[in-house]
C-alpha cells in the first residue's frame, strides 16, 4: 500500500482569522487533503505567548475549529485537534530547546517585530520561544510538508536547522521538512498599513478583512483601504498598496496580476475596490455562513476536536519516542 507524505499546520485561536489566513494557509490546505496525510492543529499554546482573555479564547478555539470544517477540511482527511491536548507538542519542544542556540531565536524577525513597541525585556519566554515549539508542532509527527505563508519562511529555516542539527547529533530521528509557501497569497499585508503584514491580533480591525466579517464591513473596510499616490492600477514597489489589492484579487479570484491590471487599465482606484470587495465577499461567503452555522453546536465541535487528539497522540508517540532515547532519556 502506497504510503501519503505527511503534513502539518496550524493556527494560532488569537483574534479573528483573516483574509491572509484563508489564502495564505487555509485555501491551500483545502485543495491539498486528498493527496497527503494531513494534521491541522488548533495551536493554542502558541497564543498564550502574549496575554489572551480564557473566555475569549475558549471560544476563538471553537472558532477557528469551525472555520477550518468550514473552509473545506474533511475531518476523514485531516486530523483535526488542539495542541494543548497532545502532550508531546510540548515535552518535544523541551527536547528541543537544549539543540536550539540563543543567537538564532534572536535573530527572529517575527520576535523583533512583535516586540517592536513593548520591548523584548517585558516578552513572554514562550514568545521568544515560539519557533522552537513550532518546530516541535512539525517534527513529532515528522511531517514532510509545511504549507505555510512567507511570513513564515524564517521560522521553517530554522525548524530544519533543528531537524538537521539534532539528527547529526544524536542520529538519524526526524524527517527534515519542507516549507510549502503559496505563488500568490502567500503575504497579504495590512488595508491601513501596507508595509506591515495582516494580523488577525491587529488592535484596528480596519487593518484586516476577517473570514467573518458581514459583507458590509468587508465593503467598508475595502472601501478605506490606503492607496499609494498616482493613479495607475499597477503592481510596482513604489506602490505597496495597489500592489496589495492587486495581490489578494489575483489570490481570491485565481485571475493572474497582469490580467487584473488589464482590466482596469484607465480606470480609477474606486473602481478597483468596489470590484474587489464583492470578489473577497463572494469568496469568503460559503465559509462564513458555514462557521456560523457550525458554531451554533459548540458539543460537537468539542468532540470533533477530542476525536482529532486521540488521532494526534497515537501518530505523534513514535517520534517523541524516538527522540527521548536518542538523547539517553528512557
Ligand atoms: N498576512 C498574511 N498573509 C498570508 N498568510 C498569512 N498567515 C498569517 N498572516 C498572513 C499565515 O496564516 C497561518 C497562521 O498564522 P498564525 O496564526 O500561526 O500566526 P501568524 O503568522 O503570527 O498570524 P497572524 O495573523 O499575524 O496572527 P497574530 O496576529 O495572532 O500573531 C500561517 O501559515 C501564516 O503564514
Amino acid at each position: 500500500m502506497e504510503t501519503k507524505q505527511r503534513v502539518f499546520s496550524g493556527i494560532q485561536p488569537s483574534g479573528n482569522l483573516h483574509v491572509g489566513n484563508y489564502v495564505g494557509a487555509l485555501k491551500n490546505w483545502v485543495a491539498m487533503q486528498d493527496d497527503y496525510e494531513n494534521y491541522f492543529c488548533i495551536v493554542d499554546l502558541h497564543a498564550i505567548t502574549v496575554p489572551q482573555d480564557p473566555k475569549v479564547l475558549r471560544q476563538k478555539i471553537r472558532e477557528v475549529a469551525a472555520i477550518y470544517l468550514a473552509s473545506g477540511l474533511d475531518p476523514e482527511k485531516c486530523v483535526i485537534f488542539r495542541q494543548s491536548k497532545v502532550s508531546g507538542h510540548a515535552e518535544l519542544c523541551w527536547l528541543l530547546n537544549s539543540v536550539a542556540r540563543f543567537g538564532e531565536l534572536s535573530r527572529m524577525t517575527q520576535f523583533k517585530d512583535k516586540t517592536s513597541k513593548g520591548g523584548a525585556e517585558s516578552a513572554s519566554a514562550g514568545l521568544f520561544d515560539y519557533p522552537v515549539l513550532q518546530a516541535a508542532d512539525v517534527l513529532l509527527y515528522n511531517a514532510h510538508l509545511v504549507p505555510v505563508g512567507e511570513d513564515q519562511r524564517q521560522h521553517l529555516e530554522l525548524m530544519r536547522t533543528l531537524a538537521r542539527r539534532f539528527n547529526h547529533l544524536y542520529g538519524e530521528t526526524f524527517v527534515v521538512p519542507e516549507a510549502l509557501i503559496p505563488p500568490t497569497g502567500a503575504r497579504v499585508m495590512s488595508l491601513d498599513a501596507p508595509e506591515e503584514k495582516m494580523s488577525k491580533s491587529s488592535p484596528r480591525p480596519g487593518s484586516y478583512v476577517a473570514i467573518l466579517d458581514d459583507p458590509d464591513s468587508i465593503r467598508k473596510k475595502i472601501r478605506r483601504a490606503k492607496t499609494d499616490s498616482g493613479t495607475e492600477i499597477e503592481a510596482s514597489p513604489d506602490k505597496p498598496a495597489i500592489t496589495n489589492l492587486l495581490d489578494l484579487y489575483s489570490a481570491m479570484s485565481g485571475e493572474t496580476v497582469s490580467g487584473i491590471e488589464a482590466h482596469y487599465e484607465g480606470r480609477g482606484y474606486g473602481d478597483l475596490k468596489k470590484e474587489l470587495a464583492e470578489v473577497v465577499i463572494e469568496g469568503l461567503a460559503p465559509v462564513r455562513e458555514r462557521a456560523l452555522e457550525l458554531l451554533d453546536d459548540p458539543a460537537e465541535l468539542d468532540r470533533l476536536l477530542d476525536s482529532g487528539a486521540r488521532r494526534a497522540r497515537e501518530a505523534a508517540q513514535p517520534a517523541l519516542e524516538s527522540a527521548r532515547t536518542r538523547l539517553g532519556l528512557d
